[in-house]
């Protein structure tokens, strides 16, 4: 299986977070994308590849003007303003029952107005690495579409799936799933899959599609109840119109394990059978590892493992997406362990 990756996504390299009513480290870091790449050198996965640059039409496709606008000239904004501070965080937000409109012009406003959380700041080359991270799903999507792959990896960093059509959060800032599905269906194709097996409901990739039923959206997750992202990934949300039906939720009880797990895998995995999708994308978090410092499932290395060789009987082709896992020193050996297990 090829791997896609671009050095260029290593420069979005945040210092901070905040989490917990504290200023935090960082765990969505460089690093995480270096020691994937490490294991899938050492343990011999396939080829790696540079991505091609797709320009910002498929980002169009997904994300509004607006947002893309707003995340191109941010940092130019930022410093224009005279601020000093190395990375930048939102802090006020619209609110439901209050006025949105219009558009904010001051810096502040704005980074409230397409944000989801004050947990992902944005440096001076988020988006250069957003894009990077976008191209590198692009890329693997037409390896299996063009190439004769059966499958291929998007080593994308930073992630995709809690970014929407125009907000970032989550230590997303562009829906590299999403644009790779909908690139796939602007190439022809009638119905795309994402299964979404990170720890995190995938609120993004879910709102951008759910009046839709030519994505099938399906999510295995921590319970929003108890868990971010919080408002979204209940078990009630189907889908709503044209998209009734083809969103599904597992929401699982923290400390779930593999048993638990893999029994609503095979729910999903009912489902994809009866869609037949053309392609199905897996946004692979690997934050459901017991060690994983921010989240609170099971997993041991070798469940990973298990979750490869389950998607491998589906018989699809598939493009594997990264998202979260924060584990870092575990990270490689758990993301290759899915892949492996894909292989074999
Ligand atoms: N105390 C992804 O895995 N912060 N994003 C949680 C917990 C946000 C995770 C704070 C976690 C976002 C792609
Ligand atoms: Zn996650």
């Amino acid at each position: 299986m090829k791997t896609v990756f671009s050095p260029v996504e290593l420069k979005h390299a945040p210092k901070n977070e905040i989490a917990d009513g504290q200023l935090r480290p960082a765990v969505e870091i460089p690093s995480r994308a270096e020691i994937v790449l490490r294991t899938v050198q050492e343990r011999a996965l396939g080829e790696v590849v540079e991505p091609l640059d797709f320009g910002s039409q498929p980002l169009h496709r997904i994300h509004a003007a607006d947002y893309l606008a707003f995340m191109e000239s941010f940092w130019d904004r930022w410093i224009a303003e005279g601020r000093t501070a190395e990375e930048a965080f939102p802090y006020v937000w619209p609110i439901r029952s209050l006025r949105a409109d219009p558009v904010p012009e001051h810096i502040d406003g704005l980074l409230g107005r397409y944000s989801m959380d004050a947990g992902t700041p944005i440096g001076p080359f988020t988006f250069e690495a957003a894009k990077a991270s976008a191209n590198a799903a692009l890329t693997a999507a037409q390896l299996v579409k063009d190439g004769g792959e059966g499958s291929a990896f998007a080593l994308c960093r930073p992630p995709g799936h809690h970014c929407g059509k125009d907000f970032f959060g989550g230590y997303c800032f562009l829906n590299n799933a999403a644009i790779a599905a909908q690139w796939l269906l602007d190439q022809g194709a009638h119905r795309i899959a994402i299964l979404d097996v990170d720890y995190h409901h995938g609120n993004g990739t879910q709102a951008i599609f759910y009046d839709r039923p030519d994505v099938l959206f399906l999510s295995l997750h921590a319970d929003p109840r108890h868990e971010y992202p919080h408002f979204l990934g209940h078990e009630d949300e189907t889908g709503e119109k044209a998209g009734t039906g083809f969103t599904r939720n597992w929401p699982l009880p923290l400390g779930t394990g593999w048993e638990t797990y893999s029994e609503a895998l095979e729910e999903a995995c009912r489902w994809l059978h009866v869609y037949k999708p053309d392609y199905l994308l897996v946004s692979l978090g690997m934050d459901c590892y017991r060690e994983d410092p921010i989240s609170k499932f099971r997993f041991n290395s070798e469940d990973f493992t298990s979750l490869g060789q389950r998607l491998k009987r589906l018989g699809l082709p598939i493009v594997f997406l990264m998202e979260g896992g924060y584990a870092v020193d575990a990270l490689g050996t758990n993301c290759v362990n899915v892949l492996d297990g894909f292989k074999r």
